[in-house]
């Protein structure tokens, strides 16, 4: 059995992103043939992310879902040329965690929580995998049209607490589990904002806490420019070392190098490294 995710992946830990996609909303395209995306992710970690999250479907505001075969033949000759690294896999589809984790993936990324695929929950409690899910409030297609709370954040905090009690339920050890509050997954900018702002109480749930900010729209929109679609470094990089004063442990980021710096001064400044 694999050691606690927190003791793998002490805080602050960078996941690096490669998404091998053609439509992905800030690096689509990049990283579609597998030698790009394989150098990417080497590069990823000698920048120093911990682990890197391999993703063959993007999940940007209105996108389509691909076919578990277009899914495998993107992702499959990547992550089997990266045995050697830790991987996560950015997938809802089990056919697709489950290639990955024989390939030697040590954690499943699902966006949906375990809502997606009634066969994924099994693959990751039978593969003795890591799990990170996911709040997301309707699907990609139709997130962003008006979503609506009456409180997010108590919202998004009882949603993982369900979904972390049935991925308990269905095997998974809860030590293998983080919790993510979906940045940007059916939330207006003022939803993200609250979000971050009151992140302690998501990590009051006891599970390691990821964010995903890097270049997300709601940067670009607090930046300034309504119309934006992406957001820069510098403010992802504001955005995570706020969260990880917050108590989030795991940072989901294109730009790794820029991430790792900040949190590392980060830390020095609240004792936490030197
Ligand atoms: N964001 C994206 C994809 N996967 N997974 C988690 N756990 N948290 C996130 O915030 C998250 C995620 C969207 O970013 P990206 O992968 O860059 O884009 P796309 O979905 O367009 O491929």
């Amino acid at each position: 059995m694999r050691p606690p995710l927190e003791q793998a992946f002490p805080r602050p830990s960078v996941l690096g992103v490669v998404n091998v996609t053609p439509d992905s909303f800030s690096d689509g395209g990049l990283f579609l043939r597998p030698d790009a995306a394989v150098a990417e992710a080497r590069g990823l970690v000698d920048e120093g992310a911990a682990i890197v999250d391999v993703g063959g479907e993007s999940t940007r505001p209105g996108s389509e879902g691909v076919t578990v075969e277009e899914e495998l033949a993107r992702v499959e000759p990547v992550i089997s040329r990266l045995s050697d690294l830790p991987l996560s896999v950015d997938t809802s589809k089990a056919g697709v965690a489950r290639r990955a984790l024989e390939l030697g993936a040590c954690m499943v990324n699902d966006v949906t929580a375990l809502r997606g695929d009634p066969e994924l929950a099994g693959v990751v409690a039978d593969g003795d995998a890591y799990l990170c899910l996911m709040h997301m409030l309707g699907e990609p297609r139709t997130m962003q049209e008006e979503p609506r709370y009456d409180d997010v954040v108590s919202e998004v905090k009882a949603f993982l607490e369900e979904r972390l009690a049935f991925a308990v339920d269905a095997g998974i050890p809860e030590e293998h589990v983080c919790l993510d509050p979906g940045i940007g997954f059916g939330k207006t900018v003022a939803h993200n904002v609250e979000l971050l702002m009151r992140l302690d109480e998501l990590v009051a749930v006891g599970r390691p806490v990821l964010v995903g900010a890097s270049r997300k729209r709601f940067l670009g929109r607090l930046l300034g420019d309504p119309d934006a679609l992406t957001g820069s470094v510098s403010a992802g990089v504001a955005v995570a070392v706020l969260a990880y004063q917050r108590g989030a442990s795991l940072f989901r980021a294109h730009d790794v190098r820029e991430h790792v710096e900040g949190l590392t001064v980060a830390g020095a400044l609240t004792g936490a490294a030197t």
